[in-house]
């Protein structure tokens, strides 16, 4: 019984070990990041390519007014606010094309603000 107490701790820090490793190896294992800009009325890029299972993050700037961003699919949204930008990290697990839009209104445009999703293999 005590062996296996003592068996329990070096297991416990071997795994916190490794896990430090991880941790200092992070900068090489951080998500591609893509910049999107959203001003009234487009994204731009207007069409993005993910790569399913490969973690990215979007980063959302604005330098006219707040929009935001919905992709239902994806379960993704948030607001982009003018010198605040919106950092999203997605790892998607489906192939197919989706559709986000603008969710803050943001002029008589605002309606078609959208900016495609392309995930593929
Ligand atoms: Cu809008």
């Amino acid at each position: 019984m005590f062996s296996q107490k003592i068996r329990r701790i070096v297991i416990a820090v071997v795994a916190c070990c490794s896990l430090m490793a991880v941790g200092a190896g992070s900068t090489t294992t951080k998500p591609r990041e893509i910049e999107i800009a959203a001003k009234r009325y487009s994204f731009n890029p207007s069409e993005v390519t993910l790569k399913k299972g490969e973690p990215v993050t979007l980063v959302f700037q604005t330098d006219d007014v707040t929009h935001g961003f919905i992709l239902p699919e994806l379960k993704l949204k948030g607001e982009i606010h003018k010198n605040h930008p919106l950092k999203i990290t997605v790892q998607p697990d489906t192939v197919g094309t989706f559709e986000a839009r603008c969710s803050y209104f943001c002029g008589s445009g605002h309606g078609g603000m959208r900016l495609a999703f392309h995930v593929v293999e």
